[in-house]
């Protein structure tokens, strides 16, 4: 029953990863079929794809494994298609997907040939009603993205609103983060409106990202960073200090970075699944959902990989609610709330309001 109600209600997704979000299923004949082509032994993989409890650095083991899967134009434009379909079905009305652009010669791919592929995913829904363009190139170019999407000839029709975001690998270069600066550039009429730094938090250094995000920044590109994965003091009071429209995670904050956080007002992309299966978090019954809620700091409830971690965002949502104890008021608020916070330009948020159009909050 409540998985129902959360399944309705509409909801925003902040902090999703392209790669992370693909389906077992696809994942599996990706493999199936490599396993046939005696590229990889089918069954070694298998248990791999299926595990659901990892801890943080097998995780990222088996993101080399999925990418290995899916660094492939045509795959990049059939899972980008899938997981905007998955977030569409469970009513993510907004949804701000991140992906790592990727270079791999071998195969002709460029970061930007990658990028057009998951364009291409985009442009292949026909299933929902897909809103990815900025605004006022929709403007320009006479299309008219401003409809509703709700009523099609008198039938309803579902609408998703798609931003992107490009990754920075925390494993890259100073030089390999800046092209991928560029290109996120190149490609904002296309829906890209910014920047994320990811990967395992234990490699790379924050002063080698730094300019690209400071040129990012100056480009007018929002950016978000996955910020205190693990204890790094230091790096988080710089990532604090630079003053990002958001950030993701916040697991191993002490007192002083907690402090800052809340004085500085920035946004928090909380992935609660993802915290607890990874063991950042011991347990929800500790993590600092609470306390960031009752402080009224700005919060969203997110996935991070709901292919990685067997979640949903209605699950998410779940989860929150018999944690914590909150309502489906409370719930359908906090989902309001992330209007707030997402990177798309204003004509996009005031149309979000709408759909969260407070008559809908008796429902819930
Ligand atoms: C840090 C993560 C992550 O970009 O290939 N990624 N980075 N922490 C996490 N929490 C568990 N989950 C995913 O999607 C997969 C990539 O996203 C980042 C990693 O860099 C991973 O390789 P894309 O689409």
């Amino acid at each position: 029953m409540e998985m129902e109600t959360y399944g309705s209600m509409p909801k925003i997704e902040l902090h999703a990863h392209l790669n992370g979000s693909a389906r077992d299923s696809t994942l599996l004949e990706l493999a199936r079929g490599l396993g046939e082509e005696g590229v990889i032994v089918f069954s070694d993989v298998e248990h791999v794809i299926r595990k659901s409890d990892r801890s943080l650095t097998e995780v990222f083991k088996l993101f080399d494994l999925i990418h290995i899967l899916t660094t492939d134009h045509k795959i990049i434009t059939r899972i980008t298609k899938e997981v905007i379909e998955d977030f569409a079905s469970e009513n993510v009305v907004y949804l701000e997907l991140r992906t790592t652009p990727k270079k791999n010669i071998s195969i002709g791919m460029t970061k930007r040939s990658y990028m057009e592929a998951v364009i291409e995913g985009l442009k292949a829904i026909t299933s929902v009603d897909v809103d990815f363009m900025p605004h006022d190139v929709d403007a320009r170019s006479g299309l008219n993205s401003l409809s509703t999407g709700r009523t099609c000839n008198g039938t309803s029709r579902k609408k998703i609103y798609v931003r992107l975001l490009l990754s920075i690998d925390r494993r890259e270069t100073t030089e390999a983060a800046m092209e991928t600066v560029k290109l996120a550039l190149e490609l904002r009429q296309f829906g890209v409106v910014g920047i994320d730094l990811s990967g395992n938090p234990i490699v790379g250094e924050w002063a080698t990202f730094l300019p690209a995000l400071k040129f990012a920044r100056e480009l007018g590109l929002c950016i978000t960073l996955h910020c205190g994965e693990v204890p790094n003091p230091t790096e988080i009071r710089s990532m604090l200090d630079f003053l990002p429209q958001r950030i993701g995670h916040a697991c191993c904050f002490e007192e002083a970075e907690w402090k800052k956080l809340k004085s500085f007002n920035i946004p928090v992309e909380i992935c609660l699944t993802s915290n607890i299966r990874t063991n950042t978090i011991s347990s929800l019954d500790v993590h600092h959902f609470a306390d960031l809620y009752n402080a009224k700091h700005p919060l969203v409830l997110c996935t991070d990989d709901v292919g990685v971690f067997s979640t949903s965002l209605s699950g998410e949502y779940k989860v929150a609610s018999s944690a914590f104890g909150l309502g489906k008021g409370e719930m359908f608020q906090l989902a309001r709330n992330a209007v707030e916070f997402v990177f798309a330009d204003d004509g996009v948020k005031r149309e979000l309001r709408e759909v969260f159009w407070p008559g809908l909050s008796g429902q819930y």
